[in-house]
C-alpha cells in the first residue's frame, strides 16, 4: 500500500479531510449529491484498478434511524392492550385443543413472536376489500392462524364455539381449519400458506398480476400485496427463487415481512450467522428496497451515546445462536456477556439495572418501529420492499418457551405459566378460572372494542376476508367451437394446433376474449404458439424497449403494456403462480380471468404438484394445458420429457378435471363445457387437459357424442359385423386411440372379431362417477340402487375389453372393477427412451399389434378362439415375447 510510506499523522489527516469533505457536502448538498458523489469515486477508483470491497450489507442497526421515524399516529396504550388480549385468546385457544384433546397440535410460539408485526398492521395498514374490491391481499404466516382467528373473535366474526373447535373442523357446527386454507373456509381465508416457500413467491406473482390488470384496464390501480413469512422459511428455494422478477417489473405494490425470530423448528435459522445480514445482502443484491427493524426504541440513547461505533460493532460480531441465548438469560449475563466485551460498551449499559438490560426490546415487537418500517414500506416508490424484523420466537411465553429450541413445538401451558402469562400482559381473569384457558373478550362498548373496530372501518372492512360470488361469464356460443366439430377433411393437424386454434378463437371473442390470460415459461414456440406474440402481444409493464430483432416479420415478438400473454420465462413455479393468481381474480379483484397456462407436461405435477394443491385449495380456476405429453407420442427426447404419468398424479387433487383427448371435436367439447362449468355454473374445479404432438387428420364429430366425452368415454365407432362371433370392445385414449383404430381393422379383416372402439377422454371422471355410485349404493342398501356411468355404457356390450393409452397401466386399472368382465391394459409403464413413436409405442407394448394380441388373448381365456392360434397371431403380428420388460429396463 503505498499509504504505508505516509506516517501515522498524514494518513490520519487525510482520512479526517475526506470525511470533513462529506460532512460537507452532505450538509450542502444532501445525501443524494453524497450517493453522486461516491459513485463518481467508485468508477474513478474501479477504472484505476483498486478492487474496492464489496458489501451488500449495511451495519447491524434500524434501517430508520430515530430521526426519520414517523410520529405514531395510534392510541399505544389500547393498542398494547388490543394485542395483549388476542395474545391471551390465541395461547388459551392452542392449550384448550390440546387439552381436551391432545395430540391435536397447534401453535403459539410463532404468533406470540409475530404479534406486533399483525397488530400494526391490523389497526394501521392492511385494507379491506370494501365494496369495490379494492384492499390488499395479505399472506398471513400459515403457523400464526392462532393470532388471525383471535382477531377475528374480537372483531366478532367468529364465535367462541369457534374458537374452542380450533383443529376441529368435523364438530356439527364446523371448526377451525388448523391453517389458512380457502377450500375450508371460503370466507375467511384467501391464501394457504402453510406449505412454507410457496407463499412468498404467490405473493411476488400475485403483485405482479395486479400491475398486469391494472396496465390492461381491467382494474383501478392501488393496492399492496403483503407477505408475512418465518426466516427458516426462506430457506425454501421457492421462497427467494423469484425475489428478482419482483424487483425487474419494479413491484412497489409488494411487501415482504420477514419476522426474524432466529428460530426454526428444530433451532436456530443460522445460530454461527445472521439470518437478517444474509436476506439483507440478498435482497439488496436483488434490487429490493431493504428495511431492518432489528432494536427497539430503548437502544435508540445507547446508540446516540455510540460516537465511535463501538456498540454498533459490538451488535454486528454476535452470531444469532449467542442473540437467541440472551432472550432465556438474565440482565447480569447479558451485562457481561454482550456489553462485557469492551469495556467502552460496556460502559455504556452502567446506568442501566439487570432487569432493564433484560427488557430491552427488539424491533419487530416495538409498535413504533414496526410503524416506521410499514410507512416508509408503503410509501416506497419502484422497488419492492422487504421488512426483516427482529423478534424473539415465543415472545411472552417466559419459562414455557420463548427463545427455546422447543418453543415451536409448546403446545400446552400448565396453570403457573398460564398465570404468569395473564399477569405479564395484564388479562382480567382469575386465578380461580385460569385452569380452563378461558377465552377474554371485553364488552363491546370497551375502549378496545370502539378503537379496534373504528380503525378497520377506517380501513375498508376486516381482513383476511374472502368473497367468491362473483357474476358469472356466459359461456362462449357454440359458432366458435363448430369448426372443430366437423374435423379437417384429411388434413393433418395435432391437438396442440388445435388447442392453439381455440385459444387464438377465445381471444378474438368479444365477450370473454379479454378475460383470457395465456401463460406460457418459454415454450410458446414448442406448441407453435408464436402467432399470438403479435395477436395480443406479450405483457410488459415498460412496453418494449428495444426493436425487435424480427420486427420484419409478421409474427414478430411483441412486448406491450397491454399485452396479453404472460411469458414467464423459464419457470414453471412463476407461472403456475401466474396462473393461480388469474384464476382466483374472481375471489381477489371481482373479476372472472380465465388463464390457460400451457407447458411441457413432464414438468407439470410431478414439478410443481405442490402448487396445484394449492391451486385446488384456494379454488383457483382455468386451465392446464399439459403439451408434448404422451410417454411413445413424444418421440426422440426420451427419458425426461416423456410423460406417461401426470395423469395418474393428477388424481390426486380432488377438484383437478383431467381429460387425455384423442381428437379436435373432444378437445373443442371438453374447453367449451370447462367454461360453462367454472365461470357459468361457478363450480370450484379447475382443469388439466393434456395435447399431443403428434399429426393425424381430425375426424367429424361422431352424432351427438358430447355428453359421453364429458363424462370420460363414448362409442366413437360401432363395428359393421354384427353376426361375428368374436367380439371385442377397445378403448383407447389420447393418440393411442389411433392405434386402436388399426387394430380394430387388424381384428376385423384378418381375424374376425368384430370390434367396437371406444374413446376414453377420462379415466378419473369415469372413476370419480363410480367411486360416488359404489358409495352411495353402500350407504343406502334398500333403496333403489344407482348404476355407474361404466356400467350404463357397457353392461350390454359383448366380447373381450382391452385399453390402451400412452400412461401408466393404473389409469385404466383404476375403472376395471365397474367393467362387466376382465379389463385388458396396456400402458407405458416404466422410464421413456429416446426413439421413433413407432419403437416406442413396440417397445411400451401399447401400439396396434400388442392390442390385437391382448384381445386375441382375452378371447382365448373366453373359449371363444383355440390357444394354438395366439402362437400363429403373435409370428405374425410380429411380436417378440421375450422382449425386455419396459418396467425393468
Ligand atoms: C414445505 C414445508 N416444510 C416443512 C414444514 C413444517 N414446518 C412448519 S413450521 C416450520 C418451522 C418454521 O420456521 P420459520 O419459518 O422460521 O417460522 P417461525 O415459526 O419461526 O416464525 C416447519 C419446518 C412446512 N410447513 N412446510
Ligand atoms: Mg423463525
Amino acid at each position: 500500500m503505498s499509504g504505508n510510506n505516509k506516517d501515522l499523522e498524514t494518513l490520519e489527516q487525510e482520512t479526517k479531510e475526506w470525511l470533513y469533505s462529506l460532512d460537507y457536502v452532505l450538509e450542502h448538498g444532501g445525501p443524494e449529491r453524497v450517493t453522486e458523489l461516491l459513485q463518481q469515486l467508485q468508477i474513478r477508483a474501479h477504472k484505476a484498478g483498486v478492487k474496492i470491497p464489496f458489501t451488500a450489507n449495511t451495519p447491524y442497526i434500524n434501517t430508520i434511524p430515530r430521526e426519520k421515524q414517523p410520529p405514531f399516529p395510534g392510541n399505544r396504550e389500547i393498542e398494547r392492550r388490543i394485542k395483549s388480549i388476542i395474545r391471551w385468546n390465541a395461547m388459551a385457544m392452542v392449550v384448550k385443543a390440546n387439552k381436551m384433546e391432545s395430540g391435536i397440535g397447534g401453535h403459539i410460539s410463532t404468533y406470540a413472536s409475530a404479534a406486533t408485526l399483525y397488530e400494526i398492521g391490523f389497526n394501521h395498514f392492511f385494507h379491506g376489500k370494501g365494496e369495490d374490491y379494492d384492499g390488499d391481499q395479505i399472506y398471513f404466516q400459515g403457523h400464526a392462524s392462532p393470532g388471525i382467528y383471535a382477531r377475528a373473535f374480537l372483531e366478532g366474526r367468529l364465535t367462541i364455539e369457534q374458537l374452542e373447535n380450533f383443529r376441529r373442523e368435523l364438530k356439527p357446527n364446523g371448526g377451525l381449519s388448523s391453517y389458512p386454507h380457502p377450500w375450508l373456509m371460503p370466507n375467511f381465508w384467501e391464501f394457504p400458506t402453510v406449505s412454507m416457500g410457496l407463499g412468498p413467491i404467490m405473493a411476488i406473482y400475485q403483485a405482479r398480476f395486479n400491475r398486469y390488470l391494472e396496465d390492461r384496464g381491467l382494474k383501478k390501480p392501488g393496492g399492496h400485496v403483503w407477505a408475512f413469512l418465518g426466516d427458516g422459511e426462506t430457506d425454501e428455494p421457492e421462497a427467494l427463487g423469484a425475489i428478482t422478477l419482483a424487483s425487474r417489473e419494479r413491484l412497489d405494490n409488494l411487501i415482504f415481512v420477514i419476522n426474524c425470530n432466529l428460530q426454526r423448528l428444530d433451532g436456530p435459522v443460522r445460530g454461527n450467522g445472521k439470518i437478517i445480514q444474509e436476506l439483507e445482502a440478498a435482497f439488496r443484491g436483488a434490487g429490493w428496497n431493504v428495511i431492518k427493524v432489528i432494536w427497539g426504541t430503548d437502544w435508540d440513547p445507547l446508540l446516540d451515546k455510540d460516537k465511535d461505533g463501538k456498540l454498533v460493532k459490538r451488535m454486528s460480531e454476535v452470531v444469532d445462536g449467542e442473540y437467541q441465548k440472551y432472550s432465556v438469560e438474565s440482565g447480569e449475563y447479558i451485562r457481561n456477556h454482550f456489553f462485557g466485551k469492551d469495556p467502552d460498551v460496556l460502559k455504556m449499559a452502567e446506568k442501566m439495572t439487570d432487569e432493564q438490560l433484560q427488557k430491552m426490546k427488539r424491533g419487530g415487537h416495538d409498535p413504533e418501529k414496526v410503524y416506521a418500517a410499514f410507512k416508509s414500506a408503503t410509501e416506497h416508490v419502484g422497488q419492492p420492499t422487504v421488512i426483516l424484523a427482529k423478534t424473539i420466537k415465543g415472545y411472552g411465553l417466559g419459562e414455557s418457551g420463548e427463545g427455546k429450541n422447543i418453543t415451536h413445538q409448546q403446545k400446552k401451558l400448565n396453570e403457573d405459566e398460564m398465570k404468569e402469562f395473564r399477569s405479564r400482559f395484564g388479562i382480567p381473569i382469575s386465578d380461580d378460572d385460569i385452569a380452563n384457558a378461558p377465552f377474554f373478550r371485553p364488552s363491546d362498548d370497551s375502549s378496545e372494542m370502539e378503537y379496534l373496530k373504528a380503525r378497520r372501518q377506517e380501513l375498508g372492512g376486516f381482513v383476511p376476508s374472502r368473497k367468491g360470488d362473483v357474476r358469472p361469464i356466459k359461456t362462449p356460443p357454440e359458432e366458435i367451437f363448430e369448426e372443430f366439430y366437423k374435423g379437417t377433411e384429411g388434413r393433418e393437424v395435432s391437438t396442440t394446433m388445435v388447442f392453439v386454434r381455440i385459444l387464438a378463437k377465445l381471444l378474438k371473442d368479444k365477450e370473454i376474449g379479454k378475460y383470457i390470460v395465456p401463460i406460457v415459461p418459454d415454450e410458446a414456440r414448442t406448441f407453435g404458439m408464436e402467432s399470438l406474440f403479435r395477436q395480443v402481444g406479450i405483457y410488459s409493464h415498460v412496453g418494449q424497449l428495444y426493436e425487435p430483432v424480427d420486427r420484419d416479420s409478421l409474427l414478430y415478438y411483441k412486448e406491450a403494456k397491454n399485452g396479453q400473454i404472460l411469458e414467464e420465462g423459464i419457470t414453471e413455479a412463476g407461472s403456475v403462480s401466474s396462473f393461480i393468481a388469474a384464476g382466483t381474480a374472481y375471489a381477489t379483484h371481482g373479476i372472472n380471468m380465465i388463464p390457460f397456462f400451457i407447458y411441457y407436461s413432464m414438468f407439470g405435477m410431478q414439478r410443481i404438484g405442490d402448487f396445484v394443491w394449492a391451486a385446488g385449495d384456494m379454488r383457483t380456476k382455468g386451465f392446464l394445458i399439459g403439451g408434448t405429453a404422451g410417454r411413445t407420442t413424444l418421440n426422440g427426447e426420451g427419458l425426461q420429457h416423456q410423460d406417461g404419468h401426470s395423469h395418474l398424479l393428477a388424481y390426486s387433487v380432488p377438484t383437478l378435471v383431467t381429460y387425455d383427448p384423442a381428437f379436435a371435436f373432444e378437445l373443442a367439447v371438453i374447453i367449451r363445457d370447462g367454461i360453462k362449468r367454472m365461470y357459468e355454473d361457478k363450480e370450484n374445479i379447475f382443469y388439466y387437459i393434456t395435447v399431443m404432438n403428434e399429426n393425424y387428420p381430425m375426424p367429424e364429430m361422431p352424432g351427438n357424442v358430447k355428453e359421453g366425452i364429458v363424462k370420460g368415454m363414448y362409442k366413437f365407432k360401432a363395428s359393421d359385423k354384427k353376426n361375428a362371433k368374436m367380439k371385442a370392445q377397445l378403448f383407447g385414449s389420447g393418440t393411442i386411440l389411433n392405434e386402436v383404430l388399426k387394430a380394430a381393422a387388424i381384428l376385423e379383416e384378418e381375424y374376425k372379431v368384430a370390434s367396437d372402439v371406444w374413446s376414453v377422454t377420462s379415466y378419473k371422471e369415469l372413476r370419480k362417477d363410480a367411486l360416488e355410485v359404489e358409495r352411495w349404493n353402500l350407504l343406502h342398501p334398500n333403496g333403489p340402487q344407482k348404476i355407474t356411468y361404466i356400467s350404463k355404457m357397457l353392461a350390454k356390450e359383448e366380447g373381450v375389453f382391452v385399453a390402451s393409452s400412452d400412461y401408466v397401466k393404473t389409469l385404466p386399472d383404476s375403472v376395471a372393477k365397474w367393467f362387466p368382465r376382465t379389463l385388458h391394459s396396456l400402458g407405458t409403464d416404466g422410464f421413456g427412451r429416446s426413439d421413433s413413436r413407432a419403437a416406442l409405442r413396440d417397445f411400451f407394448e401399447v401400439d396396434a399389434k400388442h392390442i390385437v394380441f391382448a384381445a386375441l388373448n382375452g378371447l382365448v381365456k373366453d373359449g371363444k378362439l383355440k390357444p394354438a392360434e395366439l402362437d400363429k397371431a403373435m409370428k405374425k403380428l410380429g411380436i417378440n415375447p421375450n422382449k425386455k420388460n419396459p418396467m425393468q429396463s
